[in-house]
């Protein structure tokens, strides 16, 4: 694993997959260079802000359940190629770290990139280079951007697939998304509106929801506390549960974790995929945060 020089906050750990670690006034993080896969994220004086399975795979290759995958340059399954793997190739490829430095207010910010190789070229046929930044602080801030280094426009999906640690998924409510369109993964992919007040959770929940860029926040009443999904330059979100046989069905998730998790990802899939002409740039942010509430 090449190395920039790194700050006191920051360790590596080469045990199974390489990560590195950040322990600061703020709180720590872990992230795998597989994938730049942030796992872990436990704000000082809050319980751990991110969900990752028990039974998650920490292999070369293999995504990691749970955490924050990065989704790209795909969202889902590949549309005409069953054999490539689903949301993209960013998620199972090593990522390089580029800078890693405390900064003056106490936050530790580490930026990682992704550049297009033949590896890249042969799923997908376009230059590009990507980076990431993490920024850990209050906030647990991420930041992706893509530029198009190729001769012509590409389009491209993306998301941040956060998995969110709730004490009770039942007992969880998803607000910021009222009156919002929606494709619904669990009815044969229709086109709904959105009534509710919050999304709860009662069943399989697999929901695109298309054209917000609302900031939304998770109420996790089990713990006592709300968790803030702030972003930019997404258009889409994603919220999604597997419930009971789902995760059953699953290798990586163990068949009752499913009430502890609840994901919120910030997205642009779909119609909200992003288009750049060569040399243009995008960029999506998160900033997540967790505060307690009630008693
Ligand atoms: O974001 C929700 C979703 O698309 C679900 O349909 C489910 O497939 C989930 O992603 C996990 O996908 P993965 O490929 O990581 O198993």
């Amino acid at each position: 694993m090449h190395l920039p020089p790194l700050p006191p906050s920051v360790t590596t750990s080469q045990a199974g997959l390489a990560s590195l670690a950040v322990d600061n006034r703020h709180g720590r993080a872990r992230i795998f260079l597989q994938g730049a896969h942030v796992a872990e994220w436990r704000p000082v004086g809050a319980d751990e802000g991110l969900w990752l399975s028990v039974r998650s795979l920490f292999a070369p290759g293999k995504p990691i359940r749970g955490g924050i995958p990065i989704c790209f340059p795909w969202f889902g399954p590949h549309p005409s190629r069953p054999d490539l793997p689903a949301h993209g190739f960013a998620r199972v490829m090593d990522w390089t770290v580029n800078a890693a430095r405390d900064l003056p207010d106490g936050r530790t910010r580490i930026e990682l990139g992704l550049t297009s190789s033949p590896q890249t070229e042969a799923q997908w046929p376009h230059r590009f280079t990507a980076t990431y930044a993490v920024t850990v602080g209050t906030q647990l801030e991420l930041e992706l951007s893509v530029r198009n280094d190729d001769g012509a426009p590409f389009k491209f999906e993306e998301a941040l697939h956060t998995y969110l640690s709730v004490g009770d998924v039942r007992r969880s409510t998803v607000n910021g998304l009222q009156g919002a369109r929606y494709v619904d993964k669990t009815d044969g992919g229709a086109r709904k509106v959105d009534e509710a007040s919050a999304v709860t959770f009662a069943e399989e929940t697999d929901r695109l929801y298309l054209g917000t860029e609302a900031t939304c926040t998770l109420a996790d009443a089990s713990l006592g506390r709300e968790i803030t999904v702030a972003k930019a330059g997404s258009r889409s979100t994603v919220v999604w549960n597997p419930w009971i046989a789902k995760a059953a069905r699953m290798g990586d998730f163990g068949d009752h974790e499913w009430t502890g998790m609840a994901c919120v990802e910030t997205a642009n899939a779909s119609e909200d995929g992003v288009e750049l002409a060569p040399g243009q740039s995008h960029r999506l942010w998160v900033g997540l945060s967790v505060a307690r509430v009630g008693v």
